[in-house]
């Protein structure tokens, strides 16, 4: 590679964990951070950082110019909680900031550019059982709407334009590094703190909710592996369906129990119900699997020892 990356919104959930990464994979030095905001000391330190607002496009040329970037991961989004709150706001961010990525692909200007979507682009008519790559789409969220319509502009620029663009459905990413914003899955990253901190946790989902899930080290594992696959076993230029594990709060609250046999759960579902109740229980990810190796390492027990172990740590 002769040019740099950007990662934009690099201090969020997913973003530290990709940026320190990469940076890792590609020297410090080609690995170039931005987000509206700072992010923790680490990612500050260990290599380039700019502030910027991923809908500004004359500050995304702008840096692109100065770092002779050729790679971008566009990881600023709103979620599904939040976007329900200020659904206009989740709109301009989310699709934008997508457009802004997307053009600079199509001027040539790119090599690659990585865009995750979500599970949030299904919907109530979507088989929720081993939900299949192609299916009935009609997502009920204003961040699904954005995912989905973003799919589309995906698979368009990549088949009218050329660009070559690779998306992945996220199912809810679960770490303990940097904390969610406003997503629907983010219960399953407060109920460890809560449970060591507290001993109890009243979940916003029922004990049935069951939704698909990922541990971070996966995650940030398959958008390497995506990225570095050859550009023909990427068929999919919508985005791949990717799964890892798939449980209920309740079968979480019962793993946890097997570590903290004192632990607690209550259930008060609000509106964040309503949002999982649309999406997918299980996810069939076989073309992922098939079309470039996609394997995840973590299962439940693995996942629940690890967050444990590293919130533990955080607490000393
Ligand atoms: C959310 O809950 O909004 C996200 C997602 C599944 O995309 N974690």
């Amino acid at each position: 590679m002769t040019g740099r990356i950007l990662i934009i919104g690099a201090c969020g959930q997913i973003g530290t964990e990709l940026t320190l990464k990469l940076r890792s994979i590609y020297g410090n030095a080609n690995v170039v951070g931005s987000d509206i905001r700072e992010g923790n000391d680490e990612l500050m330190q260990s290599g380039p950082f700019e502030i910027l607002d991923a809908t500004n496009d004359d500050g995304l040329r702008r840096l692109v110019k100065k770092y002779e970037v050729e790679e971008i991961y566009l990881m600023a989004a709103m979620l599904s909680a939040t976007a329900e709150k200020f659904p206009m706001k989740a709109w301009n961010l989310n699709m934008n900031s997508l457009f802004n990525v997307l053009n600079l692909g199509k001027e040539g200007t790119l090599k690659k550019i990585f865009w995750p979507s979500s599970i949030a682009v299904f919907g109530l008519t979507t088989p929720k059982e081993n939900t299949p790559q192609t299916t009935i789409m009609e997502p009920t969220t204003v961040y699904g709407i954005s995912k989905q319509t973003g799919e589309r502009w995906c698979e368009y620029y990549h088949s009218k334009f050329g660009v070559d663009v690779r998306s992945i459905r996220f199912p809810g990413i679960i770490s303990y590094t940097t904390l969610p914003g406003g997503g629907t899955t983010d219960y399953a990253i407060e109920i460890f703190y809560k449970a060591l901190e507290e001993g109890k946790y009243t979940s916003f989902l029922k004990e049935n909710a069951a939704l698909p899930m990922m541990y971070m080290e996966d995650a940030i594992k398959a958008t390497v592996e995506i990225m570095k696959a050859p550009s023909e076993n990427i068929k999919i230029r919508s985005s791949y369906n990717l799964g890892a594990i798939s449980f209920t709060p309740e079968v979480l609250a019962n793993e946890i129990k097997k570590h903290l046999p004192e632990f607690k759960i209550a259930y008060k579902p609000d509106f964040r119900q309503h949002i999982a109740d649309s999406w997918p229980a299980i996810i069939d990810d076989s073309k992922a699997r098939e079309d470039w190796g996609w394997e995840h390492d973590f299962d439940l027990p693995k996942m629940t020892e690890t967050m444990l172990e590293g919130i533990s740590e955080k607490m000393k």
